[in-house]
């Protein structure tokens, strides 16, 4: 990675931009120094997460929110996470045809991401390239995830505000947000609110709401028809008002503190599991295999054995000294 892309990705340059978040999303020492020029200029940008179950309306929605951002003169980027597929392609597609217009607007810029490449790193590819997004000067960047697994729900964090997109007649409302949707989400949608059931759920996010009822931030819960851009404006202020929330309450810095720990967590994850992988594949371990495979040795004690003999630096380090101090702190 050359510094000249950087520059020319900061600088408004699209296919520079698109191909830093290549390079981002392929992990490793050259995400690495990527980031490290990057993150510096980032920081301004106000990152909406949108998660909720497939097909709920979310890449609707945020094309709805990128329009109407968009009449205001304001830059969006928006991110479309799949963590549930190997593959990006069929992903950015998807968003492609549904965003005719948007794709045409030198003020958007769409990525759809996925785990190919990034081997147990999806956060920390998703936390980099919001971070390039920001510093490019997309004021608004909107990032897409489908489901509540631990994966998605540690995409969503990634996200200063949350907004969770349910629909009506799911059923067992309750279900769906067990996995901690709800917990995560600062609004909440009914989106196809032109689906006669809107009313009753609604009703029944507002009763679950009630049982755990929060005190500084009650996420208010919108009605939204997603294709027809009715509730957007009312959605786009419920955003700004959570900002505003954030800006002036403790919250918002304790958040940033929380959503750092996370994104040091998941690089330091992404990191380690690059290193346990290219260990294993080493020809010394096939003997180990071998005995797994007769049962002669648990894949736990071969496993021990591969993580005590770790190479201990793999990635070019910025300041290594810096985490000296750190040590006693759990
Ligand atoms: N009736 C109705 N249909 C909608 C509304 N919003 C979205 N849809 C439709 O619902 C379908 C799914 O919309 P998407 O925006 O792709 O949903 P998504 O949540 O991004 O889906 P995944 O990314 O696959 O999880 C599409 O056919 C949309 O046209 C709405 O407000 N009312
Ligand atoms: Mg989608």
């Amino acid at each position: 990675v050359t510094d000249a892309l950087v520059e020319r990705a900061l600088d408004g340059d699209r296919r520079a931009l698109a191909r830093l978040l290549t390079v981002l999303e392929g992990g490793g020492a050259p995400a690495a120094a990527t980031l490290r020029a990057v993150y510096p200029r980032s920081g301004r940008a106000h990152v909406v997460g949108l998660t909720g179950p497939a097909g709920s309306g979310k890449s609707t929605l945020a094309a709805a929110l990128a329009r109407y951002y968009r009449a205001d003169g304001e830059r969006v980027a928006v991110l479309a996470v799949d963590p549930t597929s190997p593959y990006s392609g069929g992903a950015l597609l998807g968003d492609r045809v549904r965003m005719p217009e948007l794709t045409l607007d030198e003020g958007v810029f769409v990525r759809s991401m996925a785990s190919r490449g990034a081997l147990g790193g999806l956060a920390a590819a998703t936390a980099g390239a919001v971070a390039a997004l920001d510093a490019a000067g997309y004021g608004r960047v909107l990032v897409e995830t489908v489901g509540a697994g631990q994966d998605e729900v540690a995409v969503a964090r990634i996200a200063e505000t949350v907004v969770v997109v349910t629909v009506p007649g799911l059923g067992d409302e309750v279900q769906a947000f067990k996995a901690g949707l709800l917990e995560i989400a600062d609004v909440l949608v009914v989106n196809k609110a032109d689906r006669p059931d809107a009313g009753a759920a609604t009703s029944s996010l507002l009763a679950l709401q009630s049982a755990a009822p929060h005190p500084a931030w009650q996420p208010p819960i919108l009605a939204t028809i997603a294709v027809r851009d009715e509730g957007v404006a009312e959605l786009a202020a419920a955003l700004e008002d959570h900002r505003r929330y954030l800006a002036a309450s403790d919250e918002g810095h304790r958040r940033a503190l929380a959503r750092a720990r996370g994104s040091v967590l998941a690089a330091a994850s992404a990191e380690l599991l690059a290193r346990v992988d290219r260990a294993a594949a080493a020809p010394a371990w096939r003997d180990a295999y071998e005995q797994v495979a007769r049962r002669e040795r648990s894949p736990y004690d071969v496993a021990a054995a591969l993580v005590e003999g770790l190479e201990p630096e793999a990635v070019e380090r910025d300041d290594g000294a810096a985490l000296e101090g750190q040590r006693g702190d759990r």
